[in-house]
C-alpha cells in the first residue's frame, strides 16, 4: 500500500429532486461515514465532502410536475436531504450544492480547459424533441409500446416488463412523458468527449493497477472496457444547469454527469483554501463512496476527464455497494416502495444508531441484500439491546451495587485464565476492527464489535460476581477474596466497556457519546490508539448511573411500518402520469411533502355536538419527572384549579422534565383514565406535531387561572 499523507473521501451527490431513502444510506452514506469517523479517530488528515446534485433532467421534470421552478425544487429537497444526513450523524466536513457559484465557475473552467486543449469533438445529430414542451427529450422521457412484449408503457431506453434494451425509434406510438406530444426528430449540436481515446490507459490503470478493487466494481469496469468505449455528449439542450462557456452555445448546458463529479472538487474548494493538496498531490488517497449504478461514471468517465484535464489525482478506491431491496422487492421510488429517511427519523426518534446498525450489519457489500422490518426489530432487540446494551447495563448496575459506584482495583496476582482470555480478546478486537474498516468490510467490522460485547456477557456469566457479594455467615477471609474477585471482574468489564465505546464510535456515534457520559470521560478517550488498552478508566473514579442505550422495538411499531409501506405503494403499471418523474427520480406525487393539512391523516367530519363532548381545560404543571425505563414518557402533576391530576405524556424526547414545571398546558380532562407503564394517566395534554416530528405544547397566549375551560 502507498504511504498516503492525507485522505479525501467523497460520497455520491444525491439528486435534489426527492428525499433520501435507506437504500442510499446503506449503499453510500453510512459506510462512508464509518470510514471517515474511524480515520478521524486515527488522527489522520481526512476531509469528507458531499453536496446536492441540483442539475439534470430529473430536477426540471420534477419542477414541471409540481408546477414550480427548478430552484424551488432544489431548495426544498436540498434542505430535507441535508437535515436527514445531519440527524443520521453523517459527519460531512461540508455538504454543498452544485447550484453554488464556486461550482459553476469550477465546472465551466474545467470544460473550457478541455475545449481549449482541443479534446472535444463537436457533432451535429438528430434527437427527439417535444414541440409542446419545447425541449429535447432524454430516452427515458419517451414512452410507447414495447415491440417485444407489447407493454404499453415501455421507456425509450428499456422495457421494464420484459427487460429488453430499446431505443426510442423502436417504440410503437412513442409519446413524450412531459406533454404526451409525439416526439419529432430535430437537429442539435453538442460537444462529445472521446472516451475511446482513454481506453488503453484505463485498461492499464484499472485492470492492471487496481486488482484490489471490489469484485463488483472491477467486474463492471472490465465489462465496460471489453465492450469498447465511445464518445459521449458532455452537453445538453436545456436552460437548467451550467451554461456551456462558449460564445455560440445559447440554450446549452453541461451534461449533469460532467458537472456533478466536479462538484466534489468545488465542495473541497469551498471547504478549505488547501483544497489543491487534496486534489493534486499524489500522496493524497482519494476514495469515492457510491452505489453500483454510478460505477461507470466514477471509475471510467470522471477519471478520464481528470486525466485529460491533467493536474489531478485519481481515486485510490471506489468501494461501490450493490442495492438494498425492501421486504423482498426492489426499491422503486416511482411506486413509493421505499423507506424514506426523513420519515424513519420521525417515526423512531432517538433511534438513529439503530438504523445505522441495521443498514451496516446488512449492507449490500457484495450482493444485493434485503431490508425487512422484522429483521430491523430482531437486530435491535436481540443484538443491540440484548447483547451490547445488556452487557453495558449489567456492568454498570453491578459496579454501582458491588463496587461503591467506582472503578474497582485490578488485583493482578489473582488473574485467572478467563480474565486473561478477556484481556486478549480486547486487544485482538482492535486489530480486527481496523483491518476490516481499512478494507471497506464494514459489516465484518461491526460484527467484531458486537462479538466483543457478546464475549463480555459470556465472561460475566461465567464469573457471576453477584453470587460473590458478601453474605452473612461467610468468614471474613473468604469475603475479602470474594471482593477481590468481584473487583477483577468489574474492572475488566468496565475497561471492556470503554473499549466498546471506541470501537463502536465509527458505527454508532450517538451510542458512543452516551457511553462517554456514563463513564464521565471526554471525547479524547475515543482516539483509536486507546483501543485495545486496559487502563482507560482509572481505579477509584466514580461513574454515573447507567443510561438506556437501546430501547426495545415493539411488534406494534413493526406492524405499523409494514402497513405503511404497503399502503403507500403506488401501482403505476398503467398510469402514465406516474412515470413523469422517471424511474430514477426519488419522488413521486404520492410522496411529495403535504401541501395542506388534508394530506396528513385527515379525519372524517364531526358535528358540533361531537366536539362539545370534549372537556378541555388549562392546567399548570406542578411537578414532573421522567417515567423510569422509558425514553418517551413524562409523568406530570397538573393543577386544574383546586384539583390535581397525574398525567403521563409522550413528550420526553421534546421536553426536559425540569423545564416543564410552571408551564401551562391544555388538558383533555374527561378522557377515560388509562394505565401507562403502571401509572394511571388521568387525562391528556395537547401538542402540535411539526413536520420534522417535533412536538410542541399548546399553551394559552397569556397565563390564565388553572381550570379555565378551552373552547
Ligand atoms: N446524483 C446520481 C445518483 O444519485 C447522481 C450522483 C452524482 S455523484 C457525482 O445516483
Ligand atoms: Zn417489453
Amino acid at each position: 500500500m502507498k504511504d498516503y499523507k492525507r485522505i479525501l473521501v467523497t460520497a455520491a451527490l444525491p439528486y435534489a429532486n426527492g428525499p433520501v431513502h435507506i437504500g442510499h444510506m446503506a449503499g453510500v452514506y453510512v459506510p462512508a461515514d464509518i470510514y471517515v469517523r474511524y480515520q478521524r479517530a486515527r488522527k489522520r488528515d481526512i476531509r469528507f465532502v458531499c453536496g446536492s446534485d441540483e442539475h439534470g433532467v430529473p430536477i426540471t421534470i420534477r419542477a414541471m410536475k409540481e408546477g414550480v421552478t427548478p430552484e424551488q425544487i432544489v431548495d426544498k429537497y436540498h434542505a430535507i436531504i441535508k437535515g436527514s444526513f445531519e440527524q443520521m450523524g453523517i459527519s460531512f466536513d461540508i455538504y454543498s450544492r452544485t447550484s453554488n457559484k464556486v461550482h459553476h465557475e469550477t465546472a465551466a473552467a474545467f470544460f473550457k480547459k478541455l475545449y481549449d486543449d482541443g479534446l472535444f469533438e463537436e457533432k451535429e445529430t438528430e434527437q427527439f424533441y417535444d414541440e409542446k414542451a419545447k425541449t429535447f427529450l432524454a430516452d427515458r422521457y419517451i414512452t410507447g409500446t414495447c415491440p417485444v412484449c407489447s407493454n404499453p408503457n415501455a421507456y425509450g431506453d428499456q422495457c421494464e416488463k420484459c427487460g429488453s434494451a430499446l431505443s426510442p425509434e423502436q417504440l410503437i406510438n412513442p409519446r413524450s412523458t412531459l406533454s404526451d406530444a409525439i416526439p419529432v426528430k430535430k437537429k442539435t449540436r453538442h460537444w462529445y468527449f472521446p472516451l475511446q481515446h482513454y481506453e488503453a490507459w484505463l485498461r492499464e490503470w484499472i485492470l492492471e493497477g487496481h486488482k484490489e478493487w471490489k469484485n463488483n466494481v472491477y467486474g463492471q469496469c472490465r465489462s465496460w472496457l471489453d465492450n469498447g468505449l465511445q464518445s459521449r455528449a458532455m452537453t445538453r439542450d436545456s436552460n437548467w444547469g451550467i451554461k456551456v462557456p462558449l460564445p455560440d452555445a445559447e440554450g446549452k448546458v453541461l451534461y449533469v454527469w460532467f458537472d456533478a463529479p466536479i462538484g466534489y472538487i468545488s465542495a473541497t474548494k469551498e471547504l478549505t483554501e488547501y483544497w489543491a493538496d487534496y486534489w493534486c498531490k499524489e500522496d493524497t488517497k482519494l476514495v469515492h463512496f457510491i452505489g453500483k449504478d454510478n460505477i461507470v461514471f466514477h471509475c471510467i468517465i470522471f477519471p478520464a476527464m481528470l486525466k485529460a484535464h491533467k493536474g489531478f489525482i485519481l481515486p485510490d478506491n471506489v468501494p461501490a455497494n450493490e442495492f438494498l431491496n425492501i421486504e423482498g422487492d426492489k426499491v422503486s421510488t416511482s411506486r413509493n416502495w421505499a423507506v424514506w429517511v426523513d420519515e424513519y427519523l420521525k417515526d423512531f426518534p432517538g433511534c438513529e444508531d439503530v438504523l445505522r446498525y441495521v443498514l451496516c450489519a446488512n449492507a449490500p457489500e457484495t450482493k444485493d441484500n434485503d431490508f425487512t422490518w422484522k429483521d430491523f426489530q430482531d437486530r435491535n432487540n436481540s443484538e443491540l439491546a440484548s447483547i451490547f446494551g445488556n452487557f453495558v447495563n449489567r456492568t454498570w448496575v453491578l459496579m454501582h451495587k458491588l463496587c461503591g459506584s467506582k472503578v474497582p482495583k485490578l488485583h493482578e496476582d489473582i488473574l485467572d485464565d478467563d480474565d486473561k482470555w478477556l484481556i486478549k480478546e480486547i486487544e485482538r478486537s482492535k486489530l480486527n476492527v481496523e483491518g476490516c474498516i481499512e478494507e471497506y468490510k464494514f459489516r465484518d467490522g461491526l460484527y467484531e464489535v458486537i462479538d466483543l460485547s457478546r464475549k463480555g456477557n459470556q465472561y460475566m456469566q461465567k464469573k457471576e460476581p453477584w453470587k460473590k457479594a458478601s453474605q452473612p455467615g461467610v468468614d471474613i477471609q473468604q469475603s475479602i477474596v470474594n471482593q477481590k474477585l468481584i473487583d477483577n471482574c468489574l474492572h475488566l468489564c468496565l475497561q471492556l466497556t470503554a473499549n466498546l465505546a471506541i470501537l463502536a464510535n465509527p458505527f454508532l456515534p450517538n451510542t458512543a457519546k452516551k457511553m462517554l457520559h456514563m463513564m464521565k470521560v471526554v471525547d479524547k478517550i475515543l482516539d483509536w490508539e486507546n483501543a485495545g488498552k486496559l487502563k482507560l478508566l482509572s481505579v477509584g473514579y466514580s461513574l454515573r448511573a447507567p443510561e438506556l442505550l437501546f430501547r426495545k422495538i415493539e411488534d406494534e411499531e413493526i406492524r405499523f411500518q409494514v402497513e405503511k409501506l404497503k399502503n403507500g405503494l403506488v401501482d403505476n403499471s398503467n398510469n402514465q402520469s406516474r412515470s413523469l418523474s422517471g424511474p430514477n427520480s426519488s419522488t413521486d406525487s404520492n410522496r411529495s411533502e403535504p401541501n395542506s393539512y388534508r394530506d396528513v391523516n385527515p379525519k372524517s367530519e364531526i358535528s358540533y355536538d361531537d366536539f362539545a363532548k370534549l372537556d378541555l381545560r388549562i392546567g399548570t404543571v406542578m411537578a414532573c419527572e421522567k417515567v423510569q425505563k422509558t425514553d418517551k414518557l413524562l409523568k406530570l402533576t397538573i393543577d386544574l384549579g383546586g384539583e390535581s391530576r397525574t398525567i403521563v405524556s409522550g413528550i420526553a424526547l421534546h421536553y426536559q422534565a425540569e423545564d416543564m414545571i410552571g408551564k401551562q398546558v391544555v388538558v383533555v380532562v374527561n378522557l377515560a383514565p388509562r394505565k401507562m407503564k403502571g401509572i394511571e394517566s388521568q387525562g391528556m395534554i395537547l401538542t402540535a406535531e411539526d413536520k420534522d416530528g417535533k412536538l410542541r405544547l399548546l399553551r394559552p397566549e397569556e397565563a390564565v387561572n388553572p381550570g379555565s375551560s378551552v373552547s
